[in-house]
């Protein structure tokens, strides 16, 4: 059984982390309680994406926290990171999962209930379902789907499963009650004045839903 927390991911942006960096923003996001972090990096080529995974793979090592590189395997591959992230246009996950091998991580963007019906739990390892709210991170996004879509859309699959898109601090009892594992973000904690202060009250509004509490 793969061994991962989807509760607190975070999804690094180059753009956004400016000049704090990819490095400096997780090892901040990590120290405020984030348990899984995306390489999402859309516009360098595959040398510069592999030589910020190993730096990342560097930093995150005794922590825990699983290293996830978005969309491409070839950098996937020559990182050593945990697991591989895809959406519905990056090819047939069947063939990625042939590809990365049995032990790699792989997650799939689902956006609607007949995608997440879809998805193979014997390939995939883990659904993002989103974006349940509007946001300007992510280009050509698909139509929001609000807590009630997240909900529709999770019941549709019992893999493992993150929410994306849009989720801030006062979100968390929503998404979490909708069903889903745990909440990935980009924009709430890279390019933050304190992204580690960001990470800890996405942490605390976490630990007050388990503790049945309304954060
Ligand atoms: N996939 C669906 S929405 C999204 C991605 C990568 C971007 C989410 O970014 P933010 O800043 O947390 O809204
Ligand atoms: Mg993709």
């Amino acid at each position: 059984m793969k061994q991962f927390d989807l509760s607190l991911y975070l999804v690094l942006d180059r753009a956004m982390c400016g000049s704090f960096g990819l490095v400096e923003t997780t090892l901040a996001a990590v120290r405020g309680g984030a348990t899984i972090v995306q390489l999402r990096d859309k516009d360098v080529s595959t040398e510069e994406i592999i030589a910020t995974g190993k730096a990342l793979k560097q930093a995150l090592h005794g922590s825990g926290v699983k290293l996830i590189i978005n969309d491409n395997v070839e950098a996937a591959l020559a990182i050593g990171a945990d697991g591989l992230h895809i959406g519905q246009h990056d090819g047939a996950p069947a063939d990625i999962r042939q590809k990365i091998g049995a032990d790699m991580i792989l997650g799939l963007s689902v956006q609607t209930t007949e995608l997440a019906a879809k998805a193979d739990s014997s390939v995939v390892d883990y659904l993002g379902i989103g974006p349940v709210f509007p946001t300007k991170t992510k280009n050509n996004c698909a139509p929001s789907i609000g807590f009630d879509g997240l909900k529709r859309v999770r019941a549709y699959n019992g893999l493992p499963a993150v929410a994306i898109g849009g989720i801030k601090h006062n979100h968390v009892h929503d998404v979490l009650a909708a069903g889903v594992n745990g909440l990935a973000v980009v924009s709430a904690v890279c390019g933050q004045l304190d992204p580690e202060a960001e990470t800890r009250g996405f942490k605390a509004a976490i630990d007050a839903f388990r503790a049945g509490k309304t954060a």
